[in-house]
Parts: structure tokens; C-alpha cells; sequence
């Protein structure tokens, strides 16, 4: 039987993906956790009436229709996609926002274009420094504040996609049909879905979703103060063993995913006594730059007993996870090797 989503608000939809669709490498559209601060639409825009735009600091503005849009060189990529508030109510304090266990992420194919061609299209001015993203959806809440991002033109041109395809189907209406940007590595939040505007700016862009969230502050502080959340941080889950199995004495496959936003894995290493003594995991499946990678470590479990298993990861460049997160008020980047470890029962 397939498992069903974890919804934890249904206007807006916010679900998490369960801990047994994480196991294959590319997460299924249906599972695959929705994220949104505004109201989706309920049908699909008609495609004859829908743009893109592009304007700004730019020598010429340009409106594409998504056949212009397809027509230029594909881009096939993958790319593993997890909100900023992942894994937050696995925090030993609490903190504000959607309580995500480790589902607020997942693994897809993407298919689109570089965003870098179309600002080749459109010949930025000399003080072009960053880019911003507008979503089509409907803004909840009485301020009627529009979901815009920015990141800095150097992300958008080295790596940033804008993808009209998702695991080999067109966008999902939920993904953000029928196209999103998606800067590779980075954070859900500077991901942002049923794209029609891109505009080219000299600084960041200013508004409620990059000043008051999205970034890392502590209390009594002013959020502006903070760093906005960008690329993924080193981290690993546990997706089998289920936290609080029983499990026959014998063989344990532990296993899991690991990923490190723009880097790659490097090694993963499991312990099953608490964090006391560590072997390494055998890293499983496909390596890609942007994607998540599989392990697995077979543990003879022998004696009986209660165990706390745990497990952490280190990227390419010699970063590893923290034993526990760094805590901020809206919880983002929960990457701790504690928060996230399991029990299991062994009988
Ligand atoms: N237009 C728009 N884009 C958006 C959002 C949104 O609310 N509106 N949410 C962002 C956040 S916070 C995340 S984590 C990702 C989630 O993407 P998904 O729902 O496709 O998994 O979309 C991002 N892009
Ligand atoms: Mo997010």
C-alpha cells in the first residue's frame, strides 16, 4: 500500500512527503511535499494566455510564450529540492512554522531551460546584481503580499533553471505548472513556483518574503538583521528502520539519504551506540552534483535491547553535519546528527 502524504495545513497546502517514498531516488510528483504561502489556482492557466516576462535592468524587456520557452536548448537535471524549515519540529526547542519532520524534502528530474540563456536574450545593464522571481499564485491574508524572490545574478547565471518539467511529466499544477525557478542546491524558498516575472535588479529584492522570513535570526532580533537562507546544508536522514521499530536480532539494513545543497557527498557514517563509536555507510545509487545520495550500513544487530541509532554525513569540501543544529526563530536548517537520530527496539 502506498502512503499517503502528512498534510499539516490544507489552505495553504503544506504536506510532507512519508519516510518511505525518501527510499527511491527520484520522489515521486504525487508524494512529493508541497509547499505554499498562497492559494493555488484551482485549474491550470490556459498556456495561449500565459507569459514570461523579463524586464528590469535589462537593454531589452522580453515576453516569451512556453513554446518560445521550449523551443530553446534543454537542460536535464537533478536536483534535490528541501524547504528551509525542514525537519523543524525535530528541534529540541520549539520554533515557528509548519512542523515538518524530515518529508519537507525530495529528489526529481527536472527539465527546463538555463536561466542563463534568456539573460544572454536580454543583455543585462552594468549594475545588474540580482534577479527576482514572481508567482502567479493568489496571496492568503488580508495584506495580499505576492510570493517574490531574489537571488544574486551570480547564482542565476552559474546555476539556476527555470523547469516546465518534473521526473518526466509536465510541471505539476502543485509544482508550480507550467514553469518554476529552481536554483540548483538552494533552498525551496528561492524556488519559487507558477513563474510569469523575472526582474533584473541592482540589489536584493525588498518585501515581506526576503526581509521577514527566510532568514536566520535569533530573538530580539530584527529579522532583516539575519542571513537569508540560500544553499542546502550538509545533511543525512534515516529513512529505514521507522523511528520506534521493533526488530528481530540479526541483520539491520540502515539506510538513508544524504545531501549537501550545491556539493557533493563525501562520506556517511553510521553509529548504532548512541554516537559513541562510527563506521562508514557504503554510499548506494546514483551520484549527480545536485542530488541527493543514497546509503545503506548492515548492522548485526546480535543482542537485545533498546538502541539509538544515528547518522552523518560530509560533503566534498570537508563540511559535516553538526551534532546538533544551530537553533534560530523560524527553525530553518535543522541539520543536527541528535535531532534527527532513531530507537529502535531490537527483540
Ligand atoms: N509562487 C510560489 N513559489 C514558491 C512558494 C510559494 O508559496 N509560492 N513556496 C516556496 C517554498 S518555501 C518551497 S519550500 C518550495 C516548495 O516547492 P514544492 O511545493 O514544489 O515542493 O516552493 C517555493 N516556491
Ligand atoms: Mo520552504
Amino acid at each position: 500500500m502506498k502512503k499517503k502524504m502528512r498534510v499539516m495545513t490544507e489552505k495553504p497546502l503544506n504536506a510532507e512527503t512519508p519516510i518511505e517514498s525518501l527510499r527511491t531516488w527520484t520522489t515521486d510528483n504525487r508524494v512529493f511535499f508541497k509547499r505554499n504561502q498562497g492559494q493555488i489556482m484551482q485549474r491550470p492557466v490556459k498556456l495561449s494566455a500565459w507569459n514570461l516576462i523579463i524586464e528590469g535592468l535589462v537593454k531589452r524587456n522580453l515576453k516569451l510564450s512556453i513554446e518560445d520557452i521550449r523551443s530553446m536548448p534543454k537542460v536535464e537535471v537533478a536536483n534535490t529540492l528541501e524547504c528551509s524549515g525542514n525537519s523543524r519540529s525535530l528541534l529540541k526547542e520549539k520554533a515557528s512554522g509548519n512542523p515538518w519532520t524530515i518529508g519537507g524534502v525530495g529528489n526529481a528530474i527536472w527539465g527546463g531551460i538555463w536561466l542563463k540563456d534568456l539573460l544572454k536574450m536580454v543583455d543585462l545593464k552594468h549594475n545588474a546584481k540580482h534577479v527576482s522571481f514572481e508567482g502567479l499564485d493568489k496571496p492568503l491574508g488580508s495584506a495580499g503580499i505576492r510570493f517574490i524572490r531574489s537571488i544574486p545574478l551570480e547564482k542565476a547565471i552559474s546555476s539556476t533553471i527555470l523547469a516546465y518539467e518534473m521526473n518526466g511529466e509536465p510541471l505539476p499544477l502543485k509544482h508550480g505548472y507550467p514553469l518554476r525557478a529552481l536554483a540548483l542546491g538552494w533552498t525551496g524558498a528561492n524556488c519559487v513556483k507558477w513563474l510569469h516575472k523575472i526582474t533584473v535588479l541592482d540589489r536584493p529584492y525588498e518585501g515581506f518574503f526576503m526581509d521577514k522570513v527566510y532568514r536566520v535570526f535569533q530573538k530580539g532580533e530584527d529579522p532583516r538583521s539575519g542571513e537569508v537562507v540560500k544553499d542546502i546544508m550538509v545533511k543525512s536522514i534515516i529513512t529505514e528502520p521507522i523511528n520506534g521499530d521493533n526488530l528481530l536480532a540479526g541483520t539491520v539494513a540502515i539506510r538513508g539519504a544524504a545531501y549537501a545543497g550545491e556539493a557533493g557527498i563525501s562520506k556517511v557514517e553510521v553509529s548504532v551506540d548512541g554516537g559513541q563509536t562510527w563506521i562508514a555507510a557504503r554510499l548506494t545509487g546514483i551520484e549527480e552534483t545536485y542530488a541527493w545520495r543514497h546509503w545503506e550500513y548492515l548492522w548485526d544487530a546480535q543482542k537485545q535491547g533498546d538502541y539509538t541509532i544515528m547518522s552523518r554525513a560530509t560533503d566534498a569540501r570537508g563540511r559535516r553535519q553538526p551534532e546538533n543544529a544551530d537553533w534560530n526563530v523560524l527553525g530553518y536548517g535543522n541539520n543536527g546528527i541528535c535531532e534527527h537520530a532513531i530507537q529502535l527496539n531490537i527483540v
